[in-house]
């Protein structure tokens, strides 16, 4: 059986759907899930799909993804442009990382035009909302050891 890929979301895409559906739509995180369980399975593989808003929560899975995945999507919200932290134990994961977004960072405040994560991702799809996730897990799955 081969290894999942990993989705992660950090902290507060559990409200996904119910706040700012002007920049986020009107999806929730459980419709994101089913989007990116069809579109691996399309592609013969499976996900494991996690949201947390506790920064070491998020690391102790990324950890976990060294061994059990084959590779790994992470939305990582807010913490991607102040975690240090969630930097390294991307860097030390061993397999692929697709950063995602829903919206656009670069084209809002300029404190989002930089992610630390950005620095471990091979490459980051960002702006097209649900749409991000589903294209960085099939990133995920051609890029997958
Ligand atoms: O566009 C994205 O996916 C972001 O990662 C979302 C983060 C933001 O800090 C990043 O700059 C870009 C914010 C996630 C907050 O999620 C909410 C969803 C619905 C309602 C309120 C917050």
């Amino acid at each position: 059986m081969p290894k999942p890929i990993y989705v992660l979301s950090g902290p507060n895409l559990n409200l996904l759907g119910t706040r700012e559906p002007e920049i986020y739509g009107h999806q929730t995180l459980e419709d994101v899930r089913k989007l990116c369980e069809a579109r691996a399975a399309a592609l013969g593989r499976e996900i494991v799909f996690r949201q947390s808003n506790h920064e070491g929560e998020l690391i102790d899975w990324i950890q976990e993804a060294r061994e059990k995945a084959c590779a790994l999507v992470i939305n990582p919200a807010g913490y991607g442009h102040t975690s240090v932290a969630i930097l390294d134990a991307l860097k030390a994961v061993g397999v692929p990382v697709v950063e995602c977004h829903l919206s656009n960072p670069a084209a809002r405040e300029t404190f989002r035009r930089k992610t630390f994560v950005s620095l471990a991702a091979t490459g980051v799809v960002s702006g097209f909302g649900p749409a991000s996730y589903e294209l960085a897990v099939e990133a995920a799955a051609g890029l997958a050891r």
